[in-house]
């Protein structure tokens, strides 16, 4: 197989989602790290067109989108199947993936996954008023994905999909601060389906502190690194 290349921020959870399935999948990879902010520059903007992340490049072939790129990589590899095959699972998996690409990514990892674990890093000043603005969306969200869940093991069903990969990256990170905690409390599907997914290989070798080591990009507070 041609050599697959991820292009993206370490810590990004889209990246990672297309890093978990590449893993998942036994696929050899290479993230072309991006510094923080640096996927705003012209030269980042041949990669990706809207100055996103991730794009993947296999061979010759460059595709961005994280959904399109996860469902090339289980086509190319079609062991182990990651998208199920009856119509209902199938169904359940694309929607808790439009649900993160629409409510998840906005509402826990932008509103609060980042000023609390990520801006610290950074050294970028939170609005704790924006902070405690999001709670109620968040929750909204969480809620949601606890209702879907229900007592299914995985989010399509009995099975891993990449539903619960591209989902992964942006519930894991709740346990690690107050509000995340708070938002997982009611919810003790989530917090075993968190357990599980946690204790997978693919999500040991995907963490932001292998990434950055892997790729030589350090977390610079922002003023240091202009
Ligand atoms: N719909 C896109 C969304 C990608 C996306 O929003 N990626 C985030 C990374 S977590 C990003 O690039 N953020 C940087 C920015 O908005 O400047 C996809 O599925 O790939």
């Amino acid at each position: 197989m041609c050599e697959v290349i991820v292009h993206g921020i370490p810590g990004s959870p889209y990246v990672r989602a297309v890093l978990l399935t590449l893993e998942e999948k036994n696929i050899g990879w290479r993230l072309a790290g991006v510094p923080f902010g640096a996927n705003l520059t012209a030269l980042y903007g041949e990669i990706h067109p809207f100055h996103k992340m991730p794009t993947l490049d296999h061979g010759e072939f460059r595709l961005y989108e994280t959904l399109a790129i996860l469902n090339y990589i289980d086509r190319i590899a079609p062991a182990p199947a990651l998208r199920p095959l009856p119509v209902r699972a199938a169904a359940r998996m694309d929607q808790v993936i439009g649900i993160v690409d629409a409510y998840a990514a906005p509402r826990l990892s932008a509103a609060l996954s980042f000023p609390r674990l990520i801006a610290p890093m950074l050294a970028l000043p939170v609005d704790e008023a924006a902070v405690r603005d999001a709670i109620d969306p968040a929750a909204e969200v969480v809620d949601e994905l606890s209702r879907l869940l229900g007592g299914q093991t995985f989010m399509a069903g009995d099975s891993l999909s990449l539903a619960d990969l591209m989902l992964a990256p942006h519930l894991v990170t709740l346990p690690h601060f107050a509000e995340g905690r708070t938002l997982l409390r009611q919810h003790d599907n989530l917090s075993a389906w968190i357990i599980l997914v946690e204790a997978r290989p693919s999500m040991a070798c995907t963490t932001m502190e292998r990434l950055l080591e892997l790729t030589g990009i350090e977390l610079l507070p922002i003023e240091d690194s202009a």
